[in-house]
């Protein structure tokens, strides 16, 4: 299993919303990064938990849950993964962030890499990908290459539109990885942008056209 539909009436209401002409950044940010935060919320079901013991409110001994072991790394793309990184901070306020910078070719559609850093104990962790959209699917693939090669053995995504294309060649290139989707659309155009899907979400969520 690597792509993952969240059916949920709350996310659909803010795709619904995102996906509107003429929304205001101030609107596209803040529902950006609530989606991002419902999302984790699914995506972190399958965490496991430690028992530990510890001092209660009257002073007993109580065995209580605790994520096990190994600890997250926050992975947003840059630059539109940005815009849904504070609603997953708000569910991992102590995750590590590592930053990954590709732009997409605009002819190409090819990813090109400029920048990351990536903690320093990747191996250790569970990094959970953020992106807005999955459309050709080539941001994903290669910052999942990239975190693999850093020796990164547990990864998840989060992304709000997705489109076929992509969802299938992420299944192809790493089935082991699961993408936690909002809402998974038509098809891409010629522009390799998503259809219907909401338009340039990096521009949306800098003002910048
Ligand atoms: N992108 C959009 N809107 C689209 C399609 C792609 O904003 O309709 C941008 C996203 O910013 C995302 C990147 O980071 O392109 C993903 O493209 P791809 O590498 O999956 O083709």
């Amino acid at each position: 299993m690597a792509i993952i539909e969240i059916k949920h009436p709350l996310l659909a209401h803010k795709v619904g919303i995102l996906r509107e002409q003429g929304i205001s950044t101030k609107q596209f940010r803040e529902l950006a990064s609530e989606v991002g935060n419902l999302l984790t919320y699914e995506a972190t079901r399958t965490l496991s938990t430690d028992q530990v013991e510890i001092t209660a409110w009257d002073g007993s001994t109580l065995s209580v849950e605790r994520i096990a072991g190994k600890k997250i790394t926050v992975v947003p793309i840059l630059r539109a993964g940005l815009g849904m990184m504070d609603g997953v901070l708000q569910l991992i306020p102590s995750a590590r962030v590592s930053v990954v910078g590709l732009y997409r070719d605009e002819t190409s559609l090819q990813p090109v890499y400029y920048f990351d850093k990536v903690v320093e104990d990747i191996a250790e962790r569970t990094a959970l990908i953020v992106d807005p959209m999955l459309a050709t699917g080539g941001s994903f693939i290669a910052t999942i290459d990239l975190l693999k090669q850093k020796g990164c053995k547990k990864i998840m995504g989060l992304c709000l539109i997705g489109a076929p294309e992509g969802a299938n060649a992420i299944q192809a290139a790493h089935p082991d990885v699961d993408i936690y989707i909002a809402a998974m659309d038509s098809h891409l155009n010629e522009l390799g942008y998503i259809v219907p899907g909401l338009g340039d979400a990096g521009d949306k969520l800098f003002g910048t056209r």
